[in-house]
């Protein structure tokens, strides 16, 4: 329902029409298979749960980062003094500016503001660098999104790069500079484009529409080949702009696309938004399955439950401003997600066997937002010190607890815990019935050990026993802190206590 809302949103702020008659709950919500089965010929290409390396890497990455930069940084969500707040959808949508606050002529004042991308403090090192610092491991960067400006120097469009005052090429220095760090990166591509005459948002029906519809998807496989031909380093795709009505008609043609990019590229990561099936299912083909790698839907929202995601791979992009992926220059009487926000949810994204993206919006001379600085650096200290809780872990099976979210590394189970008990018993619940159990707690922060004894409280008919861990008085944190906990075979048996007889 939210995301119909924003859809909604997105859809009433610009002319254009963008339809989508998508099965929203099952991406939104529980997983509901059909109850029957249908013959399908555009299903997934790729096995669930690939074992590959990048797959694996991807399971491992724990945080990430977004970029989202291009020509709307310049404005930057504004024009002389006026606020596109209320007149665009997000500040990348800078373009679709409407209504009274509209500047005159926008459109075309926005379609040259390439000639003033001069990006003069654009230092890819730097980016990377703090990425680095902040704990990401992996970057998805907009190579292109829909206003079809290209940051790499295209072969296939004039409205690229080299016709700014920049000229080089941003999206190799990115991919080198973050290469260079150990950072995997992902290159968002965004399908549609809003000044492209060749695009359509209707499924094309006429002899002229096919051509143009038949050009733009030509246009577009280009584009995809010459990306992975010019950074071979990157490990997936990043695919947005894909839920219009043309590209839902061209279901064979991504179908035969998605295969041609993945023999191409070895072990290439595409998520769900790629392409639909034959009935214009997208995310999950018309049987339930997955199409691609993992679930590419939580944007800006989170499972509810770890049932819901069925066992399937995911990741959260996530903006600091409420909404806004483009730079923002005016944070003011905005909520921006502080640095505990982002550790809550990304402690639920890894608890739940996700990763979360954080989005970044530099300006036009290419720096980070003063916000988007301090977090980047708040995060990376918290990371440093509890980052073995982030990479690398599982969702545990224990019952959810109260106090903060569980991952688990072998026998090694962290608790960041979000909500510390007044009493300082930190109470980890466990069944009955596990063979593994606490034997062992350690605070990340300063390395101080802590006891750990077994408590049962005797409730009847529990199915759960427990084990209490207490923290020291003397240990203070105005953040989420975690507790490592070595799990292994219990001490003793558990007393058998009899349940009532009623
Ligand atoms: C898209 C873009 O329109 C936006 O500008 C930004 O790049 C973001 C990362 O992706 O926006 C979407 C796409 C999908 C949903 C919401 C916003 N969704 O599925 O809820």
């Amino acid at each position: 329902m939210y995301m119909r809302n924003i859809i909604k949103r997105i859809a009433l702020s610009t002319l254009f029409i963008s339809t989508c008659s998508c099965v929203w709950a099952q991406w939104t919500g529980p997983k509901k298979k059909p109850a029957e089965q249908v013959e399908l010929k555009y299903g997934p290409i790729t096995p669930t749960n690939r074992k590959d390396a990048n797959m694996e890497a991807f399971r491992d990455y724990g945080l990430g980062q977004f970029i989202h930069w291009g020509v709307y940084a310049i404005p930057g969500n504004e024009w002389e003094g006026v606020s596109a707040r209320g007149g665009a959808a997000a500040s990348e949508w800078i373009r679709t500016w409407r209504g009274p606050t509209a500047p005159k002529g926008w459109q075309n004042i926005y379609d040259n503001l390439y000639k003033q991308f001069e990006a003069k403090d654009f230092d890819a090192k730097k980016w990377a660098k703090q990425a680095k610092e902040m704990g990401a491991k992996y970057l998805i960067f907009t190579t292109k999104h829909h206003d079809g400006f290209a940051l790499w120097p295209t072969k296939y469009s004039d409205y690229n790069i080299t016709k700014s005052p920049y000229k080089k090429d941003i999206v190799k220095e990115v991919v080198d500079a973050y290469t260079a760090e150990g950072i995997d990166v992902y290159l968002y591509f965004s399908v549609l484009e809003w000044n492209n005459p060749d695009y359509l948002y209707a499924e094309p029906k006429t002899t002229e529409e096919n051509e143009k519809f038949n050009r733009f998807l030509k246009y577009t496989r280009n584009q995809l080949l010459e990306l992975l031909d010019n950074y071979p380093q990157v490990k997936g795709l990043w695919f947005d702009g894909t839920w219009d009505a043309s590209w839902k008609s061209a279901y064979d043609f991504t179908y035969q696309l998605e295969k041609e990019l993945r023999d191409k590229h070895k072990d290439l990561v595409i998520g769900s938004r790629f392409r639909n099936d034959e009935n214009g299912a997208r995310h999950f083909d018309s049987n339930g399955a997955l199409l691609g790698d993992y679930e590419q839907g939580w944007e800006r929202k989170f499972p509810q439950d770890y049932a819901w995601l069925d066992g399937n791979d995911w990741d959260a992009v996530m903006t600091i401003p409420p909404n806004g992926w483009g730079y923002m220059k005016d944070w003011t009487g905005l909520y921006t997600k502080t640095t505990d926000d982002i550790i809550d949810l990304m402690m639920q994204s890894v608890s739940m066997n996700g990763n979360l993206v954080l989005n970044f919006g530099p300006d036009g001379n290419g720096l980070m937002h003063p916000g988007e600085d301090i977090i980047a650096k708040e995060l990376g200290d918290w990371m440093k010190i509890n980052g073995e809780a982030v990479y690398g872990v599982r969702h545990s099976d224990l019952p959810v607890s109260k106090l903060g979210y569980y991952t688990q590394k072998g026998e090694d189970l962290y608790l960041t815990v979000i909500n510390r008990p007044v009493n300082n018993n930190v109470r980890i619940t466990v069944p009955k019935v596990a063979t593994e159990v606490p034997v062992a707690a350690l605070l990340l922060d300063g390395l101080q050990s802590l006891g750990v004894k077994h408590a049962d409280i005797g409730l009847d008919l529990d199915k759960n026993t427990y084990y209490d861990i207490t923290l020291p008085k003397s240990f203070q944190s105005d953040r989420a802190f975690v507790i490592k906990i070595k799990m292994g075979a219990p001490n003793s048996k558990s007393d058998r206590l009899m349940d009532a007889k009623m």
